[in-house]
């Protein structure tokens, strides 16, 4: 058994889709899950989406908070209300394949984290460029190379993530994850994922400046410490 952890804000036009699309996964896959999705303040239908939902299956937790706080705060909620010590981390506006969840599963046995890493000849130029740099800020920080680092698509032992202090609350999460693992010095996995950008997609520029002074900062940090 294992649990789904799936932050959605605002996903009303995605979130129906994606979860007729892991109910019929959940049909024939030979291991049962939970679902637990973490809505914090969507100001669209997206509440009443999934509380629906999870009125019908009950293998559907619907979270809700009222104000919005940011992915940041829904991950590390989801982990810790997960039933299951094998975790999948799933962005809720339909860019992440249901299909590719056995072999983040698979990869798991050996990892205590594993990242989906997907084509990035098939992704937005911004989304391109703003993860190379956070891939780069990583490896100056912490000497660790890692492709895809700002992927919402994960795998992870609970019991290796639950204890986690996280100082940001935004997308920040998607790279602290990392280096806390880096840190530990989990074991982590790479798994190449589909990429797909035909949905979903709100490309925000904020979210684009918040990355870079999250790694501006880390960068200098990292090098004043060793001056
Ligand atoms: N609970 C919660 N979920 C959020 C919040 N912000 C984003 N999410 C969810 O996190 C997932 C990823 O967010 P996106 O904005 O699509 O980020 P992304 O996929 O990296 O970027 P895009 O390329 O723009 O799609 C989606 O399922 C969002 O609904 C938030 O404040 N709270
Ligand atoms: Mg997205």
């Amino acid at each position: 058994m294992f649990s789904i952890v799936m932050p959605a804000f605002n996903e009303e036009k995605n979130i129906k889709v994606l979860l007729k699309e892991l109910l019929q996964f959940r049909k024939t896959y030979k291991e049962k899950f939970e679902l637990i999705i973490i809505d914090d303040g969507s100001t669209d239908s997206t509440g009443k989406i999934i509380d629906s939902f999870s009125k019908k299956y009950n293998f559907i937790r619907s979270i809700h908070f009222r104000a919005n706080r940011g992915k940041g705060y829904a991950i590390p909620i989801g982990i810790k209300k997960a039933r299951y010590n094998k975790i999948i981390l799933m962005d809720g506006d339909g860019q992440h394949s249901v299909s590719d969840i056995p072999k983040l599963l698979g990869m798991l046995k050996k990892n205590d984290f594993v990242i989906g890493q997907r084509n990035f000849r098939k992704m937005p130029i911004q989304r391109r460029d703003s993860n190379r740099l956070s891939s780069l800020a990583l490896y100056l920080t912490k000497n660790v190379r890692i492709k895809d680092v700002l992927s919402g698509f994960r795998a992870l032992r609970k019991d290796a993530f639950e204890d986690a202090d996280y100082e940001t609350k935004g997308y920040e999460i998607e790279i602290e994850m990392i280096e806390k693992a880096i840190d530990k010095r989990l074991r982590i996995g790479r798994v190449d994922i589909k990429t797909i950008y035909s949905r979903g997609s709100r490309m925000p520029l904020i979210k684009s400046i918040q990355f870079i002074f999250y790694l501006a900062k880390k960068v200098l940090h990292s090098f004043l410490r060793r001056w």
